[in-house]
């Protein structure tokens, strides 16, 4: 779609702020509250450095790449420089031997592998040059490899869906769809937990007390067998068939089944066309007609999550819908939608856990609404789709790039200048 004139001012602020958020060479999600470089933000701001800057959004994702492990896994977070006003910082993961031998230290968990996805957009953009596509090889080896990471540690049962091991895995970190896996998560922590991000934004929009003592369990717990992906599938009291992850899995895998075309890949396409079909399998069997959308698992109650989140939708980016999915998605999805002023909210108003502020338990956030756009226009829901995208934008204006909006009152929550959120931005405009 075209930027209309009244959009030019916009996209103007969100090259702003994406230059404003640049280190030298990657950029942060957002000044203070996090100072370092995230994995699936970064896949993000390389698609919105895609609509104008090629050359700038390979050098995004050749700057993630400095982080992955010799395992294959991209962590979450690359501590490229250091900073005090993020919890938990670069010693807390005691990750040396893991993160790469004269790289930069890492975190020990990853996140949703959206780098493929921008790997394609960002090779397509570059069409014009075949020395600015040069760089698209080492990265597609380097997404290959974290592909493969994916389905041998998080899928070794091979049920066709990837399993997350701690909730900042999934990015949707204080989700209430974590709320009763997390019960059985103890409270009790090695590290000292010393939060910041109450510093920067206020506590009611962000996770609890007792959420951060678990998460920091979770992490204690990892750091205990030394991040070793078999050990840590065995200890861990937190273990998630996700169908958001497997989802963006999917559809990231079927990029590179793009690209390997593209770069003359034959015996890489086979591979990846047998890890399709294995995740697309898994993904179409967590359905639920009687709740119009999908489901994640988790493994070690050995039972669905029904908690309704916007994840339940995700897959459309991945599947194409039969006939009577459509239909009952399109109800359910605008059923959801009449009841926020704006966005799509990550919790429904109607359910119990929604909180109209608190992080992921109801706030609409621009990239995911950029995502459940993706699959709608992928399934020919072209109207819900416009109207998603209509309203996204509208929001992004109105709160002057903030990380997420409450859907109530179109309110910005969370941190500010946004690079994630004016990567949506550029991508929505182009
Ligand atoms: C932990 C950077 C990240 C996003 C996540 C979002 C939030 C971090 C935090 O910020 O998580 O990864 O400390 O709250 O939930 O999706 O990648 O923007």
């Amino acid at each position: 779609m075209k930027p209309l004139p009244s959009h030019d001012r916009f996209v103007a602020r969100a090259k702003d702020i994406l230059r404003a958020n640049d280190r030298g060479g990657y950029t942060v999600p957002t000044a203070r509250l996090y100072p370092f470089q995230w994995n699936w933000d970064s896949a993000f701001v390389a698609m919105g450095f895609a609509t104008y800057d090629p050359g700038r959004a390979y050098r995004e994702l050749e700057m993630l790449v400095r982080g992955q492990w010799a395992d294959g896994m991209i962590p979450q977070i690359i501590f490229h420089a250091p900073s005090d006003t993020y919890f938990p910082g670069a010693d807390v993961w005691k990750t040396s031997g893991k993160s790469p031998v004269g790289g930069p230290a890492t975190s020990g968990i990853t996140q949703p592998p959206v780098f493929a996805m921008a790997l394609r957009a960002v090779h397509e953009a570059a069409a014009g040059s075949t020395e600015l596509q040069t760089r698209t090889l080492p990265l597609f080896e380097a997404a290959l490899k974290s592909h493969r990471w994916w389905l041998a540690a998080r899928d070794p049962e091979q049920t066709g869906l990837v399993s997350i091991l701690h909730n900042w895995e999934t990015g949707s970190d204080n989700s209430p769809a974590w709320d009763l896996a997390f019960e059985r998560v103890p409270t009790t922590t090695v590290t000292k937990i010393v939060r910041k991000d109450t510093g920067h934004v206020d506590a009611a929009m962000r996770p609890r007390d007792i959420d951060y003592q678990r998460y920091i369990h979770l992490v204690d717990t990892y750091a205990a067998v030394g991040w070793d992906p078999d050990a840590q599938w065995r200890a861990t009291p937190f273990k998630i068939a996700e169908i958001q992850t497997t989802a963006i899995l999917a559809r990231a895998t079927e990029d590179l089944i793009a690209l390997s075309d593209s770069l003359r890949r034959p015996e890489a396409k086979a591979e990846l066309l047998d890890m399709h079909a294995r995740l697309v399998t898994g993904l179409a069997s967590r359905w639920r007609p009687e709740l119009s959308r999908f489901c994640s698992y988790d493994m070690i109650s050995k039972s669905d999550i029904v908690t309704p989140t916007h994840a339940g939708f995700v897959p459309l980016l991945a599947l194409d819908l039969d006939a009577d999915q459509k239909h009952a998605v399109a109800r359910e999805m605008s059923r959801w939608l009449a009841s926020v002023k704006s966005g799509f909210p990550t919790v429904p108003p109607f359910a119990a856990e929604f909180e109209a502020k608190r992080y992921w338990r109801g706030p609409s956030w621009a990239i995911m609404n950029w995502l459940l756009i993706d699959g709608l226009q992928r399934n020919r829901m072209d109207a819900l789709a416009a109207r998603l995208r209509a309203d996204t934008l509208t929001a992004i204006e109105a709160t002057d790039f903030a990380e997420y909006v409450d859907p109530i009152t179109v309110e910005g929550c969370g941190g500010t200048a946004f690079s994630w959120t004016a990567a949506a931005y550029l991508h929505l405009t182009k």
